[in-house]
């Protein structure tokens, strides 16, 4: 039943952040005529949809009426627990109650402490309350909202396209297209929802890449990031020529001496500017994070890069999730691109290790997903 949840839930992607994903479903514990637990039956689904909408359990509530059935005494099955304060919406632990249901079975625990306390509540009201991690995608499924709460971190995807020997790009920079388009689709409908695509100067040097959703219609517009410390971003880049008040464009490079650090508008609409002092060169990519959860209130941000600043990320231990698409071919050379680069590993103990979430076939290639383990 969480698994089911945590499908439903997650169809809100792209649509509800920074608040969490969140599903549920109403179940009624049937008994057999000798007095033996049958198999439950499904009462009500639901999810949260939008931003500022009504949360899962309500939706889920909604929908036991509308099929003209009682949750009184039913199990709600939920993702995440239940809140207990009036946000934009009325808190669901009072609906739960009023509706009457026996049991509650929950995945996590909200660490939002405006809004927790839903179980305690719902435990006083006299309801059965059941804390689970049976169902590990209904856990993860809030892993973003969870991180964010606890860090003010966006959650970061890495993406990257690579051949089956693990390049994504030949020595002369060839790399379009090493992913079928089918691959190319899947990506451009993640663009569409998050909340900033990040990449490096080295990307845009070489790719010149848009860096906009193509597919489909976007769930949200993300504001694309150049991380550039050297300043050598080109006023004709196709990300620059793009810009405009919808699709905006933030342009971090290193501040010089006695410039100040912060944003500012850029020369065109629809471009700013970050200014951040570098450390040997190097940008603090952490602090870029951050400024885009502040400033931006991004919940959520793609790194789609090349070797250098890949590296960076996984050096400074900023990626949460990886998708990975390998394409059916092999270079067999070692001046080809990595997707990774810069950090040292001697031994296998040394290792960044990930927890493969999810493989799938695409067309020709298979794509991967792999996510950083998350303290519960
Ligand atoms: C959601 N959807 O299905 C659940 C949430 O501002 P509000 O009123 O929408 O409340 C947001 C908070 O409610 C959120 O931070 C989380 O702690 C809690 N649960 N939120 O958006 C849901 N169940
Ligand atoms: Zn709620």
């Amino acid at each position: 039943m969480l698994d089911l949840a945590a499908r439903l839930g997650a169809m809100g992607a792209g649509r509800v952040e920074p608040n969490p994903m969140v599903g549920c479903v109403i179940a009624r514990e049937a008994v057999e005529s000798d007095g033996a637990a049958g198999e439950p039956r499904i009462i009500g689904l639901g999810h949260h949809r939008v931003f500022g909408g009504p949360h899962a359990e309500v939706e889920a509530l909604a929908d036991c009426r509308a099929r003209g059935q009682s949750p009184r005494g039913a199990t709600a099955y939920v993702t995440l627990e239940p809140c207990a304060h009036t946000g934009k919406t009325p808190p669901c632990c009072d609906a739960l109650i009023e509706a009457g249901v026996g049991r509650v079975v929950i995945a996590r625990r909200d660490p939002n402490p405006l809004a927790a306390g839903g179980a305690a509540r719902l435990e006083s009201a006299g309801i059965r309350v059941e804390f689970t991690a049976v169902s590990r995608s209904a856990t993860r499924l809030s892993d973003p909202f969870v991180k964010r709460i606890r860090t003010g971190l966006p959650w970061v995807i890495a993406k990257w396209a690579q051949t089956i020997d693990g390049r994504i790009a030949t020595r002369t920079g060839e790399s379009q297209w090493i992913s079928g388009e089918r691959s190319r689709v899947l990506v451009h409908r993640l663009r569409g929802r998050v909340d900033a695509i990040m990449t490096g100067i080295g990307t845009v040097l070489a790719d010149d890449p848009e860096l906009t959703a193509r597919h489909g219609v976007p769930r949200r517009r993300a504001l694309r990031v150049v991380i550039d410390p050297q300043n050598r971003l080109p006023r004709t880049a196709k990300v620059l020529r793009t810009a405009s008040q919808e699709l905006p464009v933030l342009h971090v490079r290193g501040a010089g001496r006695d410039e100040q650090a912060g944003e500012s508008p850029g020369a065109a609409p629809g471009v700013s500017v970050l200014r951040l002092p570098l450390r040997n060169e190097l940008m603090d990519l952490e602090r870029v994070l951050s400024h885009l959860a502040t400033a931006h209130r991004a919940g959520s941000v793609l790194v789609e890069s090349g070797p250098g600043l890949m590296g960076g990320m996984f050096r400074q231990d900023l990626i949460d999730e990886m998708h990975v698409y390998v394409g059916p071919m092999i270079f067999g050379d070692d001046q080809a691109l990595p997707p990774v680069r810069g950090i040292e590993v001697e031994q296998l103990v040394e290792a960044r290790r990930y927890r493969l979430i999810d493989a799938r076939r695409v067309g020709d290639d298979v794509r991967s997903v792999y996510r950083r383990a998350m303290p519960d």
